[in-house]
């Protein structure tokens, strides 16, 4: 073909970025341009092109960070083709994308399209994550309808589905219309951390909030005067600060696993309400990358730090079980332990979901719990350094006489301690754990 050499303008991608990777990039956008269920206001179907278009036009420069956002990498895939047979069909593809994206450990933000779509990212996070997740939704509508127009996947019945179906934690935030039938249900059922309009505190929402946090973003969230390109708009709605208010906390204190943005339905010649959304999730991103950044740079502290205290307390007499979320429980002694780091350099192994206990906690025991990025750490006794390190490392713990027999719980797969322990070094400790699998599955 003919190599046209002009002057271009912005390339059609989240952003306008001119170079688009996708192996580098942390960040994927999914643009889901479905619509089906009827509306006040349609238009749901040409919210993601709107999105990224307004997109095209944001500084890439963010004040807030005083960075360029962008640098995380943000990949934006072609717009998702719904499917003409029914809205389940739609639902299992963006269910499909989205897993794909989570296996090659990226967070994806979605575009939307009718709040439906939600069921299906949703439904993906939880193959990875099980039910170690919460759901935080913005909306003008709680969305608790069983069934509504005759389906089950109408986008009012979303937030249903999820607590029904999935049985998955929710917070919601900025509700301010809901059905008799949606009340009843939330009393009886009590499924759901309900923040009615702009009564909550961001404290009070960080209280609900499991440690991984999935967020849905409907835009009829905010009020109309700013947001009016929604298909049901509802007075009394939340401000631009209110909602970057609360994401903003949840950034620094929790883990944003993902996100979506939907029902936005452009107005023709009205662009300030597409520019909110782009600049929104640009925010979003921001907040994202920015706790990346403080983690990694804690995490390479922390291991600064292990390794130099690793010599102290091998020495001692270390003696730990691990319980990890792959079920495979080890034992470690001092060269147990040495093979176990070595292990984890080498291949970057994280026991996310780990628990280790120990008789007697001390400084080294909590750094090696920070070291590998376990959930809690139980032991008889805890000392001051052990509280104070893993306080920093935001790590619970439970130091008391009677350490819970967690080997002994029932239904537990236990692959042979005295296999694992043994080895001490990374290849013998892959091999061990890749055939301690094997004996589980
Ligand atoms: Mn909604």
């Amino acid at each position: 073909m003919r190599n046209f050499s002009y002057p271009t303008l912005e390339p059609y991608n989240f952003g306008g970025l001119e170079k688009q990777n996708y192996k580098s990039s942390k960040i994927v956008i999914v643009p889901v341009p479905y619509e089906s269920t009827t509306y006040y206001q349609s238009g749901a179907k040409e919210g993601p092109w709107a999105i990224i278009n307004a997109s095209r036009h944001m500084e890439g420069f963010d004040i807030e960070q005083k960075n360029d956002i962008s640098k995380i990498g943000i990949f934006t895939l072609e717009e998702l083709e719904p499917s003409k047979n029914s809205p389940r069909e739609t639902i299992l593809r963006v269910e499909n994308v989205i897993s794909n994206i989570l296996e090659d450990e990226k967070i994806p933000i979605m575009l939307g399209g009718e709040h439906s779509i939600t069921l299906g990212a949703v439904s993906a996070f939880k193959k990875k994550y099980s039910r170690e997740f919460s759901v935080l939704q913005f909306d003008a509508h709680s969305d608790l309808r069983d069934e509504f127009e005759g389906t089950k996947f109408h986008h009012g019945c979303v937030m249903r589905r999820v607590v029904d179906d999935l049985r998955l934690p929710i917070t919601q935030v900025g509700v301010r219309s809901m059905s008799m039938a949606e009340e009843d249900f939330l009393k009886e059922s009590k499924k759901s951390n309900i923040f009615f309009g702009k009564q909550f505190s961001i404290e009070e929402i960080m209280g609900t909030l499991k440690e991984n946090v999935y967020i849905t973003l409907d835009l009829d969230v905010f009020d109309p005067s700013i947001m009016p390109s929604v298909g049901t708009p509802e007075p009394g709605g939340l401000t631009w600060e209110d909602v970057l208010g609360v994401i903003r906390e949840v950034g620094k204190n929790k883990n944003i696993i993902g996100v979506d943005v939907v029902e936005l339905s452009p107005i023709p010649g009205l662009i300030a309400p597409d520019f909110l959304a782009a600049k929104l999730i640009y925010k979003i991103i921001g907040f994202i990358s920015n706790s990346i950044s403080l983690n990694q740079q804690k995490e390479s502290v922390l291991k600064k730090e292990m390794k130099k205290n690793f010599e102290i307390f091998s020495e001692s007499q270390l003696e730990l079980e691990i319980w990890s979320d792959d079920k495979i429980v080890f034992r470690s002694d001092k060269q147990g332990l040495a093979g176990l780091m070595e292990f984890i350099e080498k291949y970057n192994h994280k026991f996310k979901h780990s628990i280790i206990f120990d008789k007697k906690a001390g400084r080294g025991v909590a750094l090696l719990a920070a070291y590998l990025n376990v959930k809690m750490v139980y032991a008889k006794i805890g000392s001051d350094s052990a509280i104070e390190t893993l306080k920093e490392a935001n790590i619970d713990f439970d130091f008391k006489e009677n350490v819970p027999n967690i080997l002994n719980k029932k239904g537990t797969d236990i692959c042979p301690i005295e296999k694992l322990s043994i080895s001490h070094n990374a290849d013998e400790f892959y091999k061990l754990l890749k055939e301690s699998r094997q004996i589980i599955s």
